[in-house]
């Protein structure tokens, strides 16, 4: 049974954001059943979870010998070790990786920029010019992505690896009313939460903030 890491005390209190929820929806999505060790911000920058992932960073993923950083990577192997996240046909499993990497090199960059400015930039004198740049970078990723969904369920045929990690990646906009300026991105969200294995990944990640909270 594989072990990941997660934020022993997750800043976001368990809505979700932090990047262990895609490799639990993965691991979810295809009937893996795992384990979690959960790491204190300490814990994570010491050589025992630096040997696992040389950033210090969540989520780590180990099977046996193998131990993986980066959840794209992290989630490609599980879709390609299991089915049910990537197509069998070879075009469009390639087609569907394409989307994996759309996700994480070209449309999350520009919103956790935006995110970190709002989180850590608030009090710099040029808080106010940069944000409107930022969120124009981060509109213009997504006029594109409107177009391309247009009326789809998801990005390229059935639902893939390439949906999960868009959908992960889109929901770091939850907090931001940017979304209702694209309704058919907000209702592919909607469509990526209400898959019973999200809400099982979500409900897992919530209850580690709920027992932190009670204990
Ligand atoms: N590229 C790596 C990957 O995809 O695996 C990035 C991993 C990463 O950013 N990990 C973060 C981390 O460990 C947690 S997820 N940070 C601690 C550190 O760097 O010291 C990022 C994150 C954290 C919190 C929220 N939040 O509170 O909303 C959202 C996202």
């Amino acid at each position: 049974m594989p072990t990941i890491t997660a934020f022993a005390n997750s800043p976001d209190r368990g809505r979700g954001q932090a990047r262990d929820m895609r490799v639990r929806w993965a691991l979810e999505e295809v009937g893996q059943p795992y384990d979690v060790r959960l790491v204190s911000f300490e814990a994570m920058k010491q050589p025992a979870h630096l040997a696992l992932h040389p950033f210090g960073q969540i989520p780590t993923f180990e099977d046996g010998d193998l131990v993986l950083f980066e959840t794209g990577a992290i989630v490609l192997h599980i879709a390609e070790r299991h089915a049910g996240l990537l197509p069998t046909e070879a075009n469009a499993r390639a087609r569907a990786i394409v989307w994996m990497f759309a996700a994480l090199n070209t449309v999350e960059p520009p919103i956790v920029d935006l995110g970190m400015a709002t989180l850590l930039e608030r009090d710099e004198s040029w808080y106010e010019e940069r944000l409107p740049i930022l969120r124009d970078r981060v509109g213009a990723r997504l006029d594109e992505l409107s177009d391309h969904l247009r009326g789809a369920d998801w990005l390229d045929g059935a639902f893939s690896a390439g949906d999960l990690l868009m959908v992960t990646v889109l929901r770091r906009l939850n907090a931001s009313r940017i979304l209702v300026d694209y309704p058919n991105l907000a209702s592919y969200v909607v469509r990526g939460e209400a898959r019973p294995a999200f809400r099982r990944a979500f409900d897992a990640q919530l209850a580690v903030f709920t027992a932190g909270s009670t204990s």
